[in-house]
């Protein structure tokens, strides 16, 4: 089933030069970007997209870090794109991520892990509409 979904490189990812190497590895695994830009999100932007963790104790330093500096949002096309870009990114806190996925490549820490993916079909829906609205969440 060819889904969509959404990633973003974090800005820790931006700023150690790795978006090249990042977006090759999306491509190598048949996740084709349909959709991308580079920006900077405002604090409200940040904390709207994690709105979903508005109550955890980490949401205030997230939403920092997730607007300290630009990021590339993408919108990811392939065969179950959803799960393969989480198997893709590895788990959230770098140091348990498999090797060979992207957090254990490019994570520095739990705060600084390079990418994010969406988690299930309704997240992605939420996620793709939230940054490119004019972009049909679901593949044709
Ligand atoms: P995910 O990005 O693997 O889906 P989530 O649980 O959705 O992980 O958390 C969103 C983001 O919040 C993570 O990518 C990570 O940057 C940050 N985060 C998650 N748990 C913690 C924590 O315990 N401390 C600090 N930051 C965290
Ligand atoms: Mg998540």
């Amino acid at each position: 089933m060819v889904e969509r979904t959404l990633a973003i490189i974090k800005p820790d990812a931006v700023k150690k030069r790795v978006i090249g190497k990042i977006i090759q590895r999306y491509e190598d695994a048949g996740l084709i970007p349909i959709a991308m830009k580079m920006m900077r999100m405002s604090k409200a932007v940040a904390e709207g997209f994690y709105a979903v963790h508005q109550e955890r104790p980490f949401f205030h330093d997230l939403t920092t870090s997730m607007s300290s500096g630009p990021s590339v949002v993408l919108v990811l096309e392939g065969e179950h794109a959803i799960r393969a870009n989480r198997e893709l990114m590895g788990a959230t806190d770098p140091q348990k991520a498999e090797p060979g996925t992207i957090r254990a490549a490019h994570g520095a820490s739990i705060e600084a892990n390079a990418v994010h993916g969406s988690d299930s079909p309704e997240t992605a829906d939420f996620e793709i509409r939230y940054f490119f609205p004019e972009i049909e969440s679901t593949a044709r």
